[in-house]
């Protein structure tokens, strides 16, 4: 469908003058071409922006640079020294992948992202890149994970790294070693952005600056100043999660986002796209979603070219030649691109004619021409209303030598030869600064210029005046927190008497409560992805504000309503719409601001359970590696407790999941005291002490939607007992003697309630416990297993479950609605017989009594499995299982859920 044919729809005031313009066209095109027509053309658009008149924007210009050579901006950094610095960079990135292969099941490391991206990341940390020191918010920048090598060389030559270290890059383990990838998990001074998993760096960064801009609507903290960089790679652009929020940046008008997409044409494998043109392809896609787009394809050895290119015959081969073509470009000899690129046109030839086969095959891509870089970093940066994005062509390997510049298995590369170091040494014209003599292939020597020589002077002066070095994680606290007062927890403990509540309506009045303390409330950042109905939350739209930049500039249709939509300037309430995934990215740039800013901010984040770790949970081991501090709550969790909505909803492992990320703390809470102690603990635990540092921990809470009274919290259950993992809630009924126990999680205290009714009426008693953290118990009886492994000689320690079981009456039962994984994960340090009931299968739409049923964890089945574990134990006939079975009418012939 032609997508002008609009215009035949609008009303054409004055048709003699419209075919005069027209024919006006025709007659251009047969007398000049259509080169010259599309010109006009352009300039007709053009004139009809200056005017503002309302033309829709173009998706794509010409390959060419979109900054004219005659808007390029001073360059005002010294080009001697910069270049020089760039030549030790260089040379020591690659060295120090060299030594992580010295051996021949070498370490691996890349080579060429970084040597094609120097350019573009030096622009940066020179006239760019702001540091934190001082008082100011300084810039997040996101870097390609796979460059860290040339980072740790920058750093080295600032002095921040030892040449032991270098020589120690991909050797964490015993110390001083240097992460593969940026991981602030393991080095938490320098790095703050894990970004190696590609997609997620650039999808944090968006919600990176949005959180930047809340947090100044909001009054928290001024960070008006505070850019987001983020450096990606064209392969990169093909995760979803790349370009999957692009359109959520313009709407916010983020103008603190720069992205720099390095268009080096290849990822992995081969080119990102040998038949077109990504740097096209990413024009149009940008442009489409409203952003400002910053096309650096070309060095200035060929502004002369296109000066001259008067017929516009360049610009038509430019426009042309495929990626593929590109690449091979790349490499080849000048004499083959005179032939192949310049040859087929006579007039194209012709312009070439005064430059030799060197010149030509010299003419640079743009993003390795530092002044055209520069040029667009400093238009990015003075961009109001819009996020950037930089479209810089640069060639992959560049400066590593002719085996492995621009080759398909370039990436791959982790090792030069003594022969390609000579090369590359000549290359970066460090003859003088490293001699052939002290070139071994297996230990060649860094280099670092010495303290008083310009180089570092000049290295030093530019991050002093920008402020201060980068990459750095600070773990100062500027803006300290202030923890609410614990009266806020004390409703919950009471119970809620007559009322029947679910635990995910406690949380939501204890959000409320933690919202509206003094101090603490607006550090509370609430998120979520379009569910608040589903959860009963929808209260919080009116009461805390839906954040919106641009304020509600609509009356809201519900406005009457005391739980009407309203969005305001000031709002606190991140409601995200549908994407888990920008959810996500909301937590981790609230629950990095402690380290990113300086200023902790805590994040609950409600989500459908399903969809958190299952859907998301890359990004939630990001955010664990970015050290996030938080509440995830896992809401309508349960596959038997969420009804009627069957396979693909119903949540019965997201416990299995969360306890795969080592510092995701995961609760299953059975009853609002439960929840509230375990948010106050976890409050205390993450932004507790002195400086509200605390630990760099998160946690991860289920909520139910299945309503019941919530009980009174025993006046002997501590909040150390909730948070231990496991503590007993009841004891057996007082005139019985206890012969098992029985734990439950979650919502499954009802059924285990009223199979201790059932087996009492049998004259069997039973013990109540509640398990809270399965994860947790697995992890303190790991810890003691191993300490008791290596200190044999000593007393043995017992693990705090095995006591607690090992003392607690008769075989276990423990009932969850999750899978059964879950409480198995504490089956090998429980001392005697133990039973997991839990949910394992897929879902079924159906009522919470059938599908209980179906799984076998409802009342019934909990009975029946403390009697067969009794009876397996010797302590009652097997006739009593049986008769149980026949009595509670269970079909021993169903097929296994677990199979289905
Ligand atoms: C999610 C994910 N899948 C795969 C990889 C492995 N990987 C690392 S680098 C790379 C190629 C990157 O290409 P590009 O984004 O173009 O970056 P370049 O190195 O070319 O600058 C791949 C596939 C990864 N890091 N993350
Ligand atoms: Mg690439």
């Amino acid at each position: 469908m032609d997508l002008d044919q609009f215009v035949s729809q609008l009303p054409d005031s004055d048709p003699s003058e419209t075919v005069e313009w027209l024919d006006s066209l025709d007659a251009v095109v047969n007398s000049a071409g259509k080169t010259r027509a599309r010109y006009l053309v352009s300039r007709l658009t053009e004139r009809a922006r200056e005017l503002q008149i309302g033309t829709p924007a173009e998706v794509s210009t010409p390959y060419i640079n979109t900054i004219p050579v005659e808007e390029q901006p001073w360059f005002p950094g010294n080009e001697d020294i910069e270049k020089r610095i760039r030549q030790y960079l260089r040379w020591n990135a690659a060295i120090s992948v060299t030594y992580a292969n010295k051996e021949a099941d070498g370490i691996g490391g890349h080579l060429s992202s970084y040597a094609s991206s120097a350019m573009l990341l030096e622009v940066g940390f020179n006239h760019f890149f702001r540091g934190k020191e001082g008082a100011q918010v300084g810039d997040h920048v996101y870097l390609q994970g796979h460059a860290s090598p040339g980072i740790y060389a920058r750093a080295y030559l600032e002095g921040r790294l030892s040449e032991d270290q270098m020589m120690r890059f991909r050797r964490e383990i015993g110390g001083g070693g240097l992460s593969s990838y940026p991981h602030p998990w393991l080095m938490p001074e320098f790095w703050e952005f894990p970004t190696v998993s590609m997609g997620l760096g650039p999808l944090n960064s968006i919600y990176q600056a949005r959180f930047s801009k809340y947090l100044y609507n909001r009054r928290i903290d001024d960070t008006n100043a505070s850019k987001v960089w983020c450096f990606l790679g064209d392969g990169e652009t093909d995760e979803p999660e790349t370009l999957g929020s692009i359109s959520l940046a313009a709407r916010e008008q983020l103008d603190n986002l720069i992205w720099v997409v390095n268009c080096n044409l290849q990822r992995l494998d081969g080119p990102v796209r040998g038949n077109g043109k990504i740097i096209q392809e990413l024009e149009s896609v940008f442009r489409g979603a409203g952003w400002n787009v910053l096309k650096v394809i070309w060095g200035a050895g060929w502004d002369e070219l296109l000066a001259k290119d008067v017929d516009g015959v360049l610009v038509a081969k430019m426009n042309a030649t495929i990626d593929g073509e590109w690449q091979r470009y790349a490499i080849e000899s000048g004499a083959y691109i005179r032939e192949h690129f310049f040859g087929p046109d006579p007039r194209l030839r012709k312009l070439v004619d005064h430059l030799s086969d060197d010149q030509l095959r010299a003419l640079p891509r743009g993003g390795h021409d530092y002044k055209k870089v520069y040029a667009a970093y400093k238009a990015a940066s003075e961009t109001t209303g819009a996020p950037t994005v930089i479209l810089a062509k640069t060639v992959k390997g560049w400066a590593l030598g002719s085996t492995v510049e621009g080759r398909n298995a370039t990436h791959s590369i982790k090792k030069l030869s003594h022969d390609q170091i000579i090369e590359f040494r000549d290359r970066l014209q460090l003859t003088d600064q490293i001699p052939d003599a002290v070139i071994d292939a297996d230990a060649p020597p860094f280099y670092r210029p010495p303290a008083d020589s310009p180089e570092a002077l000049y290295l030093a002066q530019r991050r002093s005046e920008l402020g201060g070095p980068l990459p750095s994680r600070t773990l100062e606290i500027r803006r300290p927190l202030t923890l609410p007062d614990p009266t806020v927890y004390e409703e919950f403990a009471k119970g809620s008497g007559t009322q029947s509540v679910s635990t995910t309506m406690a949380f939501t009045r204890l959000l409320r409560g933690l919202c509206r303390a003094e101090e603490f409330g607006p550090r509370v950042v609430p998120i979520i992805p379009d569910e608040a109905r589903t959860f009963g939350m929808e209260v919080l739209f009116r009461e805390l504000g839906i954040y919106a930049s641009q304020g509600q500039l609509y009356e809201p249709v519900d406005h009457e309503l005391l739980i009407s939509y309203v969005e305001s300037k000031s709002g606190q309430l991140l409601e995200e719409g549908i994407t888990e995934a920008g959810s996500l990215a909301s937590f981790t740039a609230a629950g990095t601001s402690y380290a990113t800013r300086g200023v902790p901010m805590v994040p609950f984040f409600t989500l459908y359970s399903m969809f958190g770790f299952q859907r998301v949970g890359d990004l939630i081991w990001a955010a664990a590696d970015a050290q996030a501090k938080g509440f995830i709550i896992g809401a309508t969790a349960g596959r038997t407790t969420l009804l009627g909505e069957g396979l693909q909803h119903q949540d019965g492992h997201s416990l299995v999941l969360a306890s795969t990320v080592p510092t995701c703390q995961v609760y299953d809470a059975a009853f609002a005291y439960e929840l509230a102690a375990i948010v106050d603990c976890g409050l205390q635990r993450m932004y507790g002490g002195p400086d509200g540092a605390g630990e760099s921990v998160f946690y991860y809470l289920t909520a139910y939607n299945e309503n019941q009274i919530m009980p009174v919290r025993p006046e002997h259950v501590t909040n150390d007992d909730i948070m231990s993992g496991l503590y007993k809630w009841a004891d057996a009924p007082a005139d019985l003697k206890a012969k098992a126990t029985i734990v439950f999680s979650g919502t499954m205290n009802r059924g285990a309630l009223e199979a201790q009714t059932a087996l009492a009426a049998r004259g069997i008693g039973a013990e109540l416990w509640s398990a809270t953290s399965y994860k947790r118990l697995r992890e303190d009886a790991l810890t003691v297993e191993r300490w008791n492994r290596l200190h044999p000689t000593q007393p043995q320690r017992v693990a705090q479950v095995t006591d607690q079981l090992g003392n607690a009456p008769g075989p276990i039962v423990a009932v969850t609605d999750f899978m059964k994984a879950v409480p198995d994960q504490i089956a090998p340090y429980v001392p005697k017989r133990f039973v997991s009931l839990g949910t394992d299968g897929f879902g079924r739409s159906d009522t919470r009594e059938a599908l209980r049923r179906f799984f076998e964890v409802d009342a019934a089945n909990i009975e029946i499995a403390v009697l067969s574990a009794l009876a397996a134990d010797g302590i009652i006939d097997a006739s009593v299982v049986a008769s149980a079975i026949e009595e509670h009418g269970i079909d021993t012939e169903a097929l296994d859920p677990f199979r289905r």
